[in-house]
């Protein structure tokens, strides 16, 4: 199965890992606009050496807890590293967002995909993705990223995702969105317990019927750290673990910091899946 991304294809017959590239202010500490570009460019191509099939720029965090920003800082932020990627890299460029407008330019600005962590449920959403052509991921959220982690609840946490990304495909699909061309997430740590989180993982593949592929970023989040008692920056073997559990359980796309090491377990993985 081939995306077309703008042009440029993602091949989803094999692993595709996505390179994480925030450009919120935390993300690159030395001030001055034109120095932030740079490192992000440089970050980015060193990501494509290693071998990601796609970057994911953020322009505004969703970590738990984190305020949201306006739409002109988030073009601000995200829109000139866009540029300059579409045109550098030889690998698609994926926009992380939720608002029609930053859509709209970012696919302007040669974006080859949309990752919107809130399923293209604000208001002209949906249609601006379908104007877009571009290929589009859907993540479930329960809440926005402020509240979302205060008492989660739900009945039975796999029917309850599967029915909320079921329904938001029919939507897109109603909107023009190709079948082929719309991707689904679960969303790990989005309004979601660790025994959510560990549900979801373990009957991932309850969800590859419902779209194209299954994307999902479980990298260095707070599940894993929970798990290992392991702070952020020694989370990467437990990320590498959950990654080989959903491509095995069929994920198309790994969403990741790590990307090198991601791109080596995988490839074990899929060699192992293979062999039939
Ligand atoms: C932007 N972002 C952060 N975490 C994510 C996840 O798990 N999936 C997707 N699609 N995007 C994410």
């Amino acid at each position: 199965m081939l995306l077309d991304c703008a042009g440029k294809r993602l091949d989803l017959s094999q692993p595709v890992v996505m390179g994480v590239l925030n450009v919120t202010p935390d993300s690159f500490s030395d001030g001055g606009r034109y120095l932030e570009l740079d490192a992000a460019v440089r970050w980015a191509a060193s990501m494509v050496e290693e071998g990601a099939g796609i970057i994911d720029i953020g322009g505004e965090s969703t970590r738990p807890g984190a305020p949201p920003v306006s739409a002109q800082e988030e073009l601000d932020r995200m829109l000139p590293v866009v540029e300059r990627l579409a045109r550098e890299l030889p690998i698609p460029v994926s926009v992380d967002t939720s608002k029609p407008e930053v859509m709209r330019e970012a696919a302007r600005a040669g974006a080859g995909f949309i990752n919107d962590v809130r399923a293209l449920q604000m208001p002209g959403a949906v249609d601006a993705a379908a104007a877009s052509r571009l290929p589009v991921c859907l993540m479930h959220i329960r809440g926005e990223p402020a509240t979302m982690q205060q008492e989660p609840r739900y009945g039975d946490v796999v029917s309850e995702v599967h029915a909320f990304l079921t329904e938001r495909v029919q939507v897109c699909e109603a909107a023009g969105i190709p079948h082929d061309r719309i991707l689904v997430d679960p969303g790990f740590g989005f309004g979601k317990t660790l025994n959510h989180n560990l549900r979801l993982l373990r009957h991932l593949d309850r969800f590859t019927a419902l779209a194209a592929g299954v994307l999902v970023g479980i990298s260095r989040k707070s599940m894993i750290g929970l798990l290992l008692n392991a702070p952020v920056d020694e989370r990467l073997s437990g990320s590498l673990a959950a990654a080989v559990i959903a491509l095995w359980q069929g994920a198309k796309i790994i969403r990741t910091h790590d990307v090198r090491e991601t791109v080596q377990a995988l490839c074990v993985c899929a060699a192992a899946r293979a062999a039939g």
